[in-house]
């Protein structure tokens, strides 16, 4: 008799769906551009730097995941003469900008001004009501993930989440593996019995990398991305009063939008 895992890597029906590990960042919550990148911006006016992230740019500075990673390719790339760093060094300043970014981004969380993604907030209360296990894996500082979850979800939602795998836990960001990993590990669940919801390239190569099956809702800044690979695209998780369309990957079984019933009955799609 063939274990579980050798007839999973057959792509063999015995595995279910266990769990779903949700990015953050453009998947669980539209936080671009109106929230990360007018943090930075109130961060860099904050040090008396004449920097401007615009929408373009910050679009293109996306492609690197992390704050400080981020701030630090915009360095690199577009201000390779600037050597203002204090005594404490070139990191220090980094991780201070970054810090003040942090407590600008959770005031804009904590004013309300940063909403659920359509869909969320049912497939989440679906997948609680069905048994689905929980959890989180993104690029983001794990207090970002615990505010934006505690103000547009309440103060248990994040209990609900069985592993919050965030920022600087592991080594490596997006599109490495190590978030999705650390998260898998943390569920005890093998990859096969899991799906990944992100919203781009780099979250979908990331958790591919990691053995996951992904459905992707794209966004504004994600829509022309490649998604070679994704279990399905969608626009986004849609609502019954709300359908969404399927950009790739197999077509609806049921209801135009995903659910976590959908999401079981199509598992061995
Ligand atoms: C997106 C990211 C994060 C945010 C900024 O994370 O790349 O770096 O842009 O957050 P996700 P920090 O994996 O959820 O899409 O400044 O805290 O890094
Ligand atoms: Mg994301």
């Amino acid at each position: 008799m063939a274990s579980i895992d050798t007839i999973a890597s057959r792509g063999g029906s015995l595995i279910q769906l266990q769990a779903l590990l949700f990015d953050v960042d453009g998947t669980l919550a539209d936080t671009e551009p109106d929230g990360h990148r007018v943090a930075f911006n109130r961060a860099f006016a904050d040090a008396g730097l004449d920097w401007d992230w615009d929408v373009p740019l910050y679009g293109e500075l996306l492609a690197v995941a992390g704050g400080k990673e981020r701030i630090a390719h915009y360095l690199q790339s577009r201000r390779p003469g600037f050597a203002d760093f204090g005594a404490a060094g070139k990191d220090a300043f980094i991780a201070g900008l970054h810090q003040r970014k942090t407590s600008h981004y959770l005031d804009l969380l904590k004013q309300g001004g940063i909403p659920l993604r359509p869909g969320v907030e049912r497939l989440l209360a679906e997948a609680r009501a069905g048994g689905l296990r929980l959890a989180v894996a993104t690029t983001t500082t794990p207090e970002n993930v615990e505010v934006l979850l505690r103000t547009s979800l309440g103060d248990e939602a994040p209990g609900w989440f069985e592993v919050i795998a965030a920022g600087d836990m592991v080594p490596a960001k997006k599109p490495a593996p190590d978030v999705y990993e650390y998260a898998l590990h943390a569920l005890g669940l093998p990859a096969h019995a899991c799906l990944a919801l992100e919203d781009s390239r780099n979250g979908l190569l990331s958790a591919m990398d990691a053995g996951l099956r992904t459905l992707v809702s794209v966004n504004d800044y994600t829509r022309g991305q490649d998604f070679s690979g994704a279990w399905r695209v969608v626009d986004h998780l849609g609502e019954p009063d709300d359908p969404a369309t399927v950009l790739a990957g197999a077509p609806w079984r049921d209801e135009p939008w995903v659910s976590a019933a959908g999401l079981r009955a199509g598992w061995r799609d």
